[in-house]
């Protein structure tokens, strides 16, 4: 993408709204705009990071067997009074009325749709397990909307749902979702804990929520040292396996959130705990028949008898993500993306616009980047170096490579890793090389 051509409106004050470093970034970096409190368009830069976002879980939720599918945003409120949840959820439920007064709404969770498909469709125990999931957007009418993307009204969530017979069918797709979790979050470049919690309005006996430490986060957080220490990408995972023994293991350490901790009690020695703050970028919910049972999604069993089914729903904020992978991972002088989910792998920086050398050579590494399938932001713009070098600071491309008159005289450009500072003056080849090694 050359940047001449590109729709990036980045600011370069501070915008005075945003309280927390992520919001203040995205704005900065042309990635959302507000359209309203706690909704936002996503610009092209956002909506890269947002799609690579939703591909890293959707990947780890494929792999784990379940299926993908679209629900819509808009909901008769009746399934919602088949389940109870019309009156209780309250003002947070965004009400709409149709043009021949039936009651709708704009859905900020799917557990009633997704149990009507399913009673629907599935009458016996031999289509169990079943596991499908979506992403798409909620609303929720927060009293507070705030943080950006962290906190809206309309945000963008990977939720899935699972269907069995017995609770030991239930526990092993909740161990599936619980794994599923920790690899999407490692692989998007964060230390996820998941800690027990209590199941507010979703409701059910068995539920984590997953924390990532950041100063900025909502809810403060108490871990043992162990959790940073843990890799969940070192072993590849069989779902096919009994899970139980990884999921005893990842819920072995000590970790709770104030509501919970209790100095008294906490089994933990001070040195080896950690305290600090958290962002919630999952939460997954075992909830039995309480769905089930109030919407007759029953199916045989083995002996004939109608059973209504197991069931348990798991979320991610897709979009919460966005501003969460920048709160843990910026500097001063912008955002800095993990590879997984950076919007361009490298920033090709032309120093001289306009210089014959240096257009043909910024313009011959930009088309054999492009040709062999990596994607470049190539500042191709006539204007100063520094403005150049903040800008790609600031977007917090991974790889930045530089192109100018100076070095290009004695056959060289300059490779900087975005995350460390680290700057190394190497040819054009050798730079590729890096690049595509
Ligand atoms: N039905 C269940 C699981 S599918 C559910 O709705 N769970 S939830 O309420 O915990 O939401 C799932 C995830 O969505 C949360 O962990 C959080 O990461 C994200 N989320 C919730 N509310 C918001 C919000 N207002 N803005 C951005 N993300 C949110």
């Amino acid at each position: 993408m050359r940047l001449s051509h590109y729709f990036l409106p980045t600011l370069k004050e501070n915008p005075a709204e945003a309280q927390i470093v992520s919001h203040r970034l995205m704005l900065r970096a042309g990635m959302i705009k507000q359209a309203s409190a706690g909704i936002y368009t996503w610009l092209p830069l956002g909506f890269r990071v947002l799609k690579k976002i939703e591909q890293i879980v959707r990947e780890e939720q494929d792999a784990s067997g379940a299926h993908e599918v679209l629900m819509p945003t808009i909901q008769p409120a009746d399934l919602w009074r088949e389940s109870g949840r019309y009156e209780d959820y309250g003002k947070e439920m965004l009400r709409i009325t149709d043009r021949h007064q039936r009651d709708m709404l704009y859905g900020p969770t799917n557990e009633e749709l997704i149990t009507d498909i399913f009673r629907h469709h599935v009458k016996s125990y031999r289509d169990l397990p079943l596991n499908l999931y979506h992403i798409q957007w909620k609303f929720r009418d927060e009293v507070r909307p705030r943080f950006g993307v962290m906190r809206g009204r309309e945000f963008y969530m990977k939720d899935a749902y699972s269907f069995d017979l017995d609770y030991a069918g239930a526990k092993r797709a909740y161990n599936k979702m619980f794994v599923a979790y920790l690899r999407t979050f490692a692989r998007l470049g964060l230390t996820a804990i998941p800690m027990a919690a209590d199941a507010g309005p979703i409701g059910g006996d068995m539920s984590h929520e997953f924390l990532i430490l950041a100063d900025t986060g909502e809810s403060e957080v108490f871990c043992h040292r162990d959790y940073l220490e843990f890799d969940p990408l070192r072993e590849t995972v069989d779902y096919a396996a009994d899970l139980e023994p990884l999921f005893r293991r990842w819920t072995s350490a000590y970790a709770a959130t104030d509501d919970k901790h209790d100095p008294a009690t906490c089994p933990v020695p001070a040195e080896e705990l950690m305290e600090g703050r958290g962002i919630e970028v999952g939460h997954v919910f075992y909830f039995g028949d309480k769905y089930s049972k109030a919407m007759g999604a029953t199916v045989a069993g083995p002996d004939g008898a109608q059973v209504a089914v197991e069931m348990g729903s798991y979320g991610i904020g897709v979009s919460r993500l966005a501003g969460a992978i920048i709160e843990a991972a910026h500097d001063d002088a912008g955002i800095i993306w993990p590879d997984s989910v950076a919007p361009f792998a490298v920033g090709l920086i032309n120093l001289k616009s306009g210089d014959p050398a240096c257009d043909a050579a910024a313009g011959d590494l930009y088309a054999r980047l492009a040709a062999a399938g990596v994607e470049v932001l190539y500042d191709d713009r006539d204007e100063r170096a520094g403005a150049k070098f903040a800008n790609m600071d600031l977007i917090g491309v991974p790889w930045q490579l530089v192109v100018g008159p100076r070095g290009l005289k004695q056959g060289m450009v300059e490779l900087k890793r975005r995350a460390t500072g680290e700057r190394h003056e190497l040819s054009a080849d050798a730079a590729l090389s890096r690049l595509l090694g």
